[in-house]
């Protein structure tokens, strides 16, 4: 079988001056605590080592660096990953990167993949960008990710790891059915994603309602259409002034939701994942082979 317990630890409100230090122990204490209940993998949010930044215009370069990973593990995140080693649980992390390629300074959102025995196995820099490039003052706050990030260039990558086939999104990916199409001709049996998602929209605040049913609808549609398991965790909370929604859950194939948090604050939702059980919709009605139209699809392609 390819049976194994998985956990989605969802991280309170990180500070904006919040040491590194201080948010790798509270995730370490989540995995030990995962472990403890028979984890094998664990999944934390999007930019999980700081605050979400981009709610702020920061113009000094120094200062917004200070944000992001140029290496990764590095010296700070390395007793993360030492716990984990140590104790056989691989874990999902997103934070954000500064990369040199080609001699140029790249930001990108990024996630990766580490295995049991520590190694990195899989990586993703995000696709999907929401916000805005420039200083918005009408905002209650800023969401500046096309600022701050560039187009991730890595693609939708699927690779090996946990006995099946995997594959990562981050955050706004999520809402994008596309992602998870992509990421399921592409074979992937589990998605792992985490999100900061704000309560208050300012472009549509009458949808402020709806935060939570938006996020659940787009992972259990993604789950459901392309027969797979989905993971999603929040960085939930009030931080910094800002309402974060929780509703970090484990999504079977089904589309059911079988694990959730409670709360708003650092929390673990685990289930065992079955990757067999993927073919109950992979092999009947989401069979793609057998029923999926690509020929009156192809609107979907063009730019
Ligand atoms: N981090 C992230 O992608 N958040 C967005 C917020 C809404 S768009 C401003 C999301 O899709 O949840």
């Amino acid at each position: 079988t390819r049976k194994f317990i998985a956990a989605a630890a969802q991280l309170g409100p990180i500070a904006r001056d919040e040491p590194r230090a201080s948010a790798v122990a509270r995730m370490q204490k989540l995995l030990i605590d995962a472990h403890r209940r028979g984890a094998e993998l664990v999944v934390f949010p999007e930019l999980a080592l700081t605050t979400f930044f981009p709610r702020w215009l920061i113009e000094d370069e120094a200062e917004l660096d200070a944000f992001y990973e140029t290496e990764m593990p590095n010296a700070e995140v390395q007793p993360l990953f030492d716990t984990a080693r140590d104790l056989g649980v691989g874990f999902y992390l997103g934070y954000a990167e500064i990369a040199y390629e080609h001699g140029q300074k790249r930001r990108f959102n990024t996630s990766i993949t580490v295995d049991k025995t520590g190694q990195i196995i899989g990586k993703y820099r995000k696709i999907h960008l929401p916000g805005h490039p420039e200083y918005e003052d009408w905002r209650p706050f800023q969401h500046l990710e096309k600022r701050y990030f560039e187009h991730g260039n890595l693609g939708f990558g699927v690779f090996d790891g946990f006995g099946g086939k995997l594959g990562m999104c981050l955050c706004n990916d999520r809402r994008w059915p596309e992602t998870f199409r992509v990421l399921g001709l592409r074979g992937a049996e589990l998605v792992m994603l985490g999100y900061n998602t704000p309560v208050h929209y300012p472009l549509a605040p009458e949808h402020d309602h709806l935060q939570d049913f938006h996020n659940h609808l787009s992972m259990q549609a993604g789950a459901y259409a392309n027969g797979c398991w989905v993971i999603g965790t929040a960085k939930a909370g009030r931080e910094e002034g800002c309402d974060l929604i929780g509703g970090t859950c484990i999504i079977a194939p089904t589309g059911e939701i079988i694990a959730k948090t409670q709360g708003f604050g650092d929390e673990l939702a685990m289930a065992e994942i079955d990757l067999d059980r993927c073919r109950e919709l992979r092999e009947n009605v989401f069979n793609f082979a057998l029923h999926r139209e690509p020929d009156d699809y192809r609107d979907i392609c063009a730019g």
